[in-house]
C-alpha cells in the first residue's frame, strides 16, 4: 500500500486523486497535520500523521501494510524564511523519519521532492545543468540541498530505494499552493476572473521555471514506475516544463481577458526569485526515464481559465 505524508498540500491533493485513480482508492492512504481538505479527507482511506512524528507514521506503515510513502509534506520558500528554524524541523526530520523507515526495511520505496530553490545565485542561469553549483540562499532550499545528499547517501550506503525530482513552480486550480515564491502563477489566474486584475509580487521580467501541475504529477509517478537500473540520478532529477516571466503570462491571460489589468508591486519574495534559475536543462531525466512535459503556457492558460471559470461560477 501507499501513504502520502503532506495530502493536503498543493502536490499532494492531487497526487492522492491520480494514485488512487491508477491504483485503486484503498490502496492510497492520504495523510495531513490536520484536515482542512474534506474532499480529499472524505475521498478515502485518511490518517492525521504529524511528519515530524516518527512514531506515527512508523505506526501507520506496521498497521497498514505500508511499502510506499511520498513524502509532500514541507515549509515552502517564503514561508521557510519566515521560520527558519520551523522549516529546518519539518522538512529535514520528516525525511530522516521516511529514511530510516527505508533502511529498516519497513517500507520499499520513497518519493521525495525537491526543488529548484536549490540553485542559488552563483548557479548558471540558463539551461541549469544536472550537475551544477548549488549554494541555495533560502533556508527551504538548504533543506532540499541537504535533503538531496541525504537521499543520495542512504541509496549508495544502505541501498534505500527514494527517488526525487527538482520541482519548479507547480501551476494548478484544484489546491492553492501555499507559501512558495512562485505563488503569484496561480494567484494571477484566479485573481484574472474575480477581478480582471492582479498585483504580482514579482517584477515583471522575473523569468522562472514552472510546470502545470499535470506534468509535475506525471513525471512523479512516471519516475516511480521506471526500472531502479535504468536511473543514475539518486540525489534529484531536474525536470522543465516552460520558462515564463509575470508579463509573459499576464499577456496570455489577456487574450482571453481583454481587459486584465496588471500591476507590479515587488516584495520580499523578489530576492528569492532573483536567486533562482531562468530555465533548467532536464536531458538526463529525459534519458534515463523518457520525461516529456505536455502543457505549453497557451496551454496551460487555457485549462487554468476553463477550470477557474467553472469553479467561481457555481
Ligand atoms: C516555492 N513553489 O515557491 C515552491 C517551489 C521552486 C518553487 O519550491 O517555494
Amino acid at each position: 500500500k501507499i501513504l502520502i505524508i503532506g495530502a493536503c498540500g498543493q502536490i499532494g491533493t492531487e497526487l492522492t486523486t491520480a494514485l488512487r485513480a491508477k491504483y485503486g482508492v484503498d490502496t492510497v492512504i492520504a495523510s495531513d497535520i490536520n484536515t482542512r481538505n474534506l474532499d480529499l479527507v472524505n475521498s478515502g482511506p485518511f490518517e492525521i500523521i504529524d511528519a515530524k512524528n516518527y512514531n506515527a507514521i512508523h505506526d501507520c506503515c506496521i498497521q497498514n501494510n505500508i511499502k510506499t510513502v511520498y513524502l509532500m509534506a514541507a515549509l515552502l520558500s517564503a514561508t521557510g524564511e519566515k521560520y527558519p528554524m520551523e522549516a529546518w524541523d519539518l522538512n529535514m526530520n520528516s525525511l530522516f523519519h521516511v529514511l530510516k523507515l527505508a533502511r529498516l526495511k519497513v517500507i520499499d520505496k520513497i518519493f521525495w521532492p525537491s526543488s529548484i530553490a536549490v540553485f542559488g545565485p552563483t548557479t548558471p542561469q540558463q539551461n541549469t545543468p544536472q550537475h551544477t553549483i548549488c549554494e541555495p540562499t533560502t533556508v527551504y532550499g538548504i533543506t532540499k540541498q541537504v535533503g538531496e545528499r541525504w537521499c543520495e547517501y542512504y541509496h549508495d550506503k544502505y541501498g534505500v530505494d527514494v527517488r526525487s525530482v527538482r520541482y519548479p513552480g507547480i501551476i494548478s486550480h484544484k489546491a492553492m499552493p501555499g507559501g512558495g515564491t512562485t505563488d503569484y502563477a496561480v494567484e494571477i489566474y484566479h485573481k484574472a476572473i474575480t477581478d480582471k486584475a492582479y498585483t504580482s509580487f514579482l517584477s515583471e521580467d522575473t523569468e522562472l521555471p514552472m510546470m502545470f501541475m499535470e506534468d509535475a504529477i506525471n513525471a512523479t509517478i512516471k519516475l516511480m514506475e521506471a526500472p531502479a537500473e535504468n536511473l543514475s540520478i539518486w540525489s534529484s532529477y531536474n525536470v522543465a516544463a516552460i520558462s515564463f516571466t509575470p508579463k509573459e503570462v499576464a499577456e496570455t491571460i489577456a487574450k482571453e481577458i481583454p481587459d486584465f489589468k496588471m500591476n507590479y508591486e515587488p516584495d520580499f519574495r523578489q530576492a528569492i526569485a532573483d536567486s533562482w534559475p531562468s530555465s533548467i536543462d532536464d536531458s538526463v531525466a529525459r534519458k534515463d526515464w523518457n520525461w516529456e512535459h505536455q502543457f505549453d503556457l497557451k496551454k496551460m492558460t487555457q485549462e487554468m481559465l476553463d477550470n477557474l471559470k467553472a469553479k467561481y461560477s457555481v
